[in-house]
């Protein structure tokens, strides 16, 4: 039988979210990955927005955006109740993709946004670090005392946030989001789905989630 293909690209927040879930969820795939600036052209046949993750079903179905991605695993299986509280954890994923994540991008790259400082840039991302904080002051996790979609989805952008100034934001009063993010970032799960893969475009293939080359 084909196997469901994975085009990925390794630092990707959106690819990271659905390789954590893939994994978890335990779907064999064809993992081939990427770089942005040279994408597959096969990719671009099946998905010619050209954004990752990328996934195409043996049944030759095309997922292209990370969130259905993640749903789709989580439908295969979910044996941790990563579902739970669906509603509240889309909610909090939309704040993350369309308010949180262009807030981060200016304050990542302030110089390409010169109209405020980075400091400014930085200042305008903190209502969504408070209310990240609070809710993890409530709860283990973003919407319960267990792991749950939220939490995976929003994991990849605090730790680029972080990465941005790692000191700085170790410093913050947010001692529930540090916790969080240092949980994740010491998991079995992320380590699991961040090795270092040779590109697809250079004749390499792997088997995901065990990450074999496939020869
Ligand atoms: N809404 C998409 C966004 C994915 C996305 O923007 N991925 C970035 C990489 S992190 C990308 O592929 N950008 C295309 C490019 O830079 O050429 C999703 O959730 O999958």
């Amino acid at each position: 039988m084909t196997e469901h293909i994975l085009y990925t690209f390794r630092r990707c927040p959106y690819a990271i979210r659905a390789r954590m879930a893939l994994a978890y969820a335990g779907i064999n795939m064809e993992l081939r990955e990427l770089m942005l600036k040279d994408k597959p052209t096969d990719m671009l046949k099946h998905s010619p927005k050209g954004t990752v993750p990328v996934v195409i079903t043996n049944k030759g179905k095309v997922i292209d955006e990370s969130l259905d991605v993640m749903l789709w695993a989580l439908a295969h299986n979910d044996s941790d109740d990563w579902l739970q509280e669906l509603n509240t954890s889309t909610e909090l994923i939309k704040i993350n993709d369309h308010q949180f994540k262009p807030l981060l991008d200016k304050y990542k790259y302030a110089d390409r946004h010169p109209e405020l400082t980075e400091e400014q840039h930085r200042d305008n991302t903190l209502d969504f670090i408070a209310k990240l904080d609070a809710l993890l002051q409530q709860n283990q996790f973003l919407v319960s005392d267990t792991t749950g979609l939220a939490d995976i989805a929003i994991f990849p952008f605090i730790r680029q946030y972080a990465f941005v100034n790692k000191s700085w934001f170790d410093q913050l009063p947010y001692q529930h989001l540090q916790r969080w993010l240092n949980h994740f970032l010491a998991s079995e799960l992320f380590a699991q789905i961040m090795p270092k893969f040779n590109l697809y475009n250079d004749g390499f293939r792997y088997h995901f989630p065990d990450n074999q080359l496939i020869e």
